[in-house]
């Protein structure tokens, strides 16, 4: 509990520093369309991927505790169904769906994070919805159920796009659930190409967990070793990784014909993967764990982003200030130059002859005046107009690119910069700039590292539970050290299902 309460603090102080910090300056600058904490202001979110049938429904209505979600052998499902929370109903009630809201409503009310699918089009708008359940699962994340991966439709068909909106949903989601079932294990195109171009692409690693799902399918143990073995081969293809990605192997006890306590035909194999269906429910409930990460990420990649598009745009301001600095200097002295050429000019030609000296001095300084209205209006217009170009042109100038992150944080706001000088002309308040960057920076060096901090913290905190619960697991002989743990009268089959290891 007390963990639970530190992650949701943990979670609303990095929304608001967001919100307070970097948000009204991400919209100024046109760095963000909607404020910055839209896509990590609502709840942690679990996305469920995979060809169609291989059991994403079922599993999301197991988590769930009820039949949410429509399920069947064919291709069942063609939306994309947002499953969230409803606190108001109490979880005492029947499971039940309470609240549904359409595609249109999702996309436009601000609550949520996705007005950025808008762009997907109406047809999408059509096969996006939202269900609100009273399941404690929800309690801390919401599910996003997909529809199936297959080979035969095409995007044309489907008349959206599909793997843009896989992608966009896979950058908002905390964790990504990539399901296959023993049928298909050899994975579809569809599959493929949505795993390789988009996730591995647009999310960390560690954010997707591969399900091999209904392996009640398979006959035995060895054919589950063989459907195992041919789904690693291809899963080292599409994440062009050497070492194997860990697979959860699952199936539903629902849907399934056959008990994992059966003992007498070749399924024993299932009971002995019972932890693994427990680790993947916990591994799905760690999503707001997940989320804290994010979010650290989120704070350091944008307050670094915005951090180089000030420090760019102050660092064409004071190089600007040093060009004009030393071009009105040189106007200056040309000015001198030309006001003592005037004053001598006259005196020796005897134009001046019956001047005093004051008159002739002022005169002088009249010159060098006159001059320097010119130097402004003329050349230093021109020359300025060519610095503007010159630095457009070399824009990559304005900052030290010098490590690897520097220049993939300034890809990403370059094209920023640029169109922000070709407006102003670099004429901006500078002032209010400075003051930004103070901000901005400040959330770069000392809220990341607080967060980082917090992170550890709460890593600390698991570890020590962690170690509690096994202390408290460990049998009772272990804490008397000189006795010995009493002996077997006969050999255990470990894999012997009896009445106290049925689950
Ligand atoms: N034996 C067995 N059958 C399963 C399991 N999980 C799902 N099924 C069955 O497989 C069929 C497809 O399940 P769904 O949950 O609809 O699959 P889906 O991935 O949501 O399919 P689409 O939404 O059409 O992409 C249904 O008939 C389920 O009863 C399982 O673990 N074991
Ligand atoms: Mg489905």
């Amino acid at each position: 509990m007390y963990q639970e309460n530190y992650i949701n603090s943990l979670r609303a102080e990095m929304v608001s520093m967001v919100e307070t910090q970097l948000s009204g300056i991400a919209q100024e600058y046109g760095y963000s369309d909607v404020p910055l904490e839209t896509t990590i202001k609502w709840r942690p979110m679990v996305l469920v991927l995979g060809n169609y049938s291989s059991g994403k429904s079922t599993l999301i209505n197991e988590f769930l505790g009820a039949d949410i979600q429509a399920i069947g052998q064919a291709p069942t499902d063609d939306s994309f169904t947002i499953i969230t929370y409803d606190g108001t109903v109490p979880d005492t009630e029947a499971i039940r769906i309470t609240e549904q809201r359409d595609g249109k409503f999702l996309l436009n009310d601000p609550e949520y994070p996705f007005e950025i699918l808008k762009k997907h089009g109406q047809r999408f708008a059509a096969h996006f919805r939202l269900k609100k359940v009273n399941s404690p699962f929800l309690k801390n994340l919401a599910l996003i159920d997909t529809p199936g991966m297959l080979d035969s439709i095409t995007e044309r068909d489907r008349g959206y796009n599909y793997q843009e909106i896989i992608g966009d949903l896979a950058h908002l989601a905390d964790l990504v659930l990539v399901l296959f079932d023993p049928h298909k294990a050899g994975t579809v195109r569809e599959a493929h190409t949505s795993i390789r171009e988009t996730i591995a692409k647009r999310t960390y690693e560690d954010r997707v967990l591969y399900i091999l799902n209904r392996i009640d399918e398979c006959a035995s143990l060895g054919d589950l070793l063989q459907v195992y073995g041919t789904l690693c081969w291809n899963l080292s293809q599409i994440t062009g990784r050497k070492d194997i990605p860990p697979i959860h192997l699952t199936y539903s006890s629902r849907a399934s014909q056959r008990q994992a306590s059966q003992d007498n035909g070749n399924y024993k194999f299932l009971y002995l993967l019972e932890n693994q269906r427990k680790q993947l429910k916990d591994a799905v409930l760690q999503a707001p764990r997940h989320r804290l990460d994010n979010m650290a990420t989120f704070v350091e990649t944008h307050a670094e982003r915005l951090n180089h598009f000030l420090e760019a745009i102050l660092s064409y301001r004071s190089r600007l200030r040093r060009f004009r600095f030393k071009f009105g200097l040189l106007g200056f002295v040309l000015g001198l130059f030309a006001g003592g050429l005037a004053v001598f000019g006259g005196l020796s030609t005897g134009i001046l002859g019956g001047l005093t000296h004051p008159v002739t001095l002022t005169g002088g300084v009249g010159v060098v005046i006159l001059f320097m209205i010119f130097w402004m209006m003329m050349p230093m217009r021109y020359i300025h107009s060519a610095f503007h170009r010159n630095y457009l042109k070399n824009i990559d100038q304005l900052i030290p690119l010098d490590t690897q992150t520097r220049r993939d944080s300034w890809q990403a706001v370059r094209d920023l910069v640029y169109t922000y000088l070709q407006k102003s002309k670099g004429r901006f308040p500078l002032y209010k700039v400075k003051e930004e960057y103070t901000k901005v920076n400040r959330v770069y060096e000392e809220g990341s590292r607080e967060i980082r901090r917090a992170l550890n913290e709460l890593a600390g905190i698991e570890q020590n539970r962690e170690s509690i619960i096994e202390d408290s697991s460990k049998p009772l002989y272990y804490y008397q050290a000189e006795e010995e743990p009493p002996e077997p009268d006969t050999f255990d089959d470990p894999y012997a299902i009896t009445e106290s290891t049925k689950f």
